[in-house]
């Protein structure tokens, strides 16, 4: 495995998932106070091996006032499998849902496609229900079933298999709606120490739910083993603060 601060990976990748990296940052800029955040060990670049194939994954991370970490990731496997994942997690002190995305596709076709806001308090805001109730609601030709373990989501998750350009670009545009009205609400809410182990137990069921996602786990195992796959779930994709109970 090596690091560096190469970020050429994106440019390889599908044009869905190379335009949706490029509006989240602009977003993310446009929006936020953006803060540099460190990851573990230096886990910004990642190198492996999976069936021969060499495994890429390239993390963009910060931290606002309002989100402990903001988290992108981009993966590559040789030439077959294109990985986008984005996930921010706010502050204890902000009660505020789990912004989430991922798409994820091979040779040319975008298999899955995913985005929720999906609330820690049980349910979302009322502001959060007018804004989202305030937007286009495009339809799609082929909607995904949830697994098993994707209770955590909200009404408003949609998960598809985009069968055109059009519909690319349709359901980008969905993600990024979402997350502007994320970044709008972090704004416009104070902070509070209330809810804060609320949100922090809602945090950690949200993580426990995905690391149950066997599908990414299965692509890290190969790759990197067992043990490692273990760790970069827990303490990259879905880690939780260590905040006092
Ligand atoms: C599905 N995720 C998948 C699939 C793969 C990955 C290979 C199967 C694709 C398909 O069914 O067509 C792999 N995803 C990865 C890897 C990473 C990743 C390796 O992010 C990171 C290195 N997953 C998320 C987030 C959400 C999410 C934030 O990381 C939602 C907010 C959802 N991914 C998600 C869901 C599926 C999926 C719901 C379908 C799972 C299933 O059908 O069993």
């Amino acid at each position: 495995m090596t690091a560096s601060s190469s970020r050429a990976l994106r440019d390889q990748q599908h044009p869905m998932i190379r335009n949706l990296a490029n509006q989240i940052e602009a977003l993310w800029q446009t929006h936020l106070d953006l803060a540099a955040y460190s990851l573990p060990e230096d886990l910004g670049l990642v190198e492996g091996r999976l069936e021969g194939e060499r495994l890429t994954i390239e993390n963009t991370c910060y931290q606002t006032p309002q989100f402990r970490k903001l988290h992108l990731e981009l993966a590559r496997v040789g030439q077959n499998l294109d990985i986008l994942h984005c996930v921010m997690f706010p502050r204890p002190d902000y009660a505020l849902p789990m912004f989430g995305c991922d798409l994820v596709g091979g040779r040319g076709q975008i298999s899955a496609a995913i985005v929720d806001l999906s609330p820690v308090l049980g349910s979302l805001s009322p502001e959060y229900e007018r804004a989202i109730a305030a937007l286009p609601n495009p339809s799609f030709s082929e909607e995904r079933d949830l697994p098993p373990w994707g209770t955590i989501f909200s009404p408003y998750c949609r998960f598809i298999r985009p069968t055109q350009p059009e519909e690319e670009s349709a359901f980008v545009q969905l993600i990024t709606d979402y997350l502007a009205i994320h970044c709008q609400q972090a704004r416009a809410i104070a902070p509070t120490a209330h809810t804060r182990g609320a949100v922090l137990a809602g945090q950690r069921h949200y993580c426990q739910q995905q690391q149950q996602n066997d599908k990414t786990r299965r692509v890290l195992e190969k790759a990197f083993g067992q043990s490692w796959a273990d760790r970069y779930m827990t303490t990259v994709l879905f880690d939780l603060p260590d905040y006092p109970e």
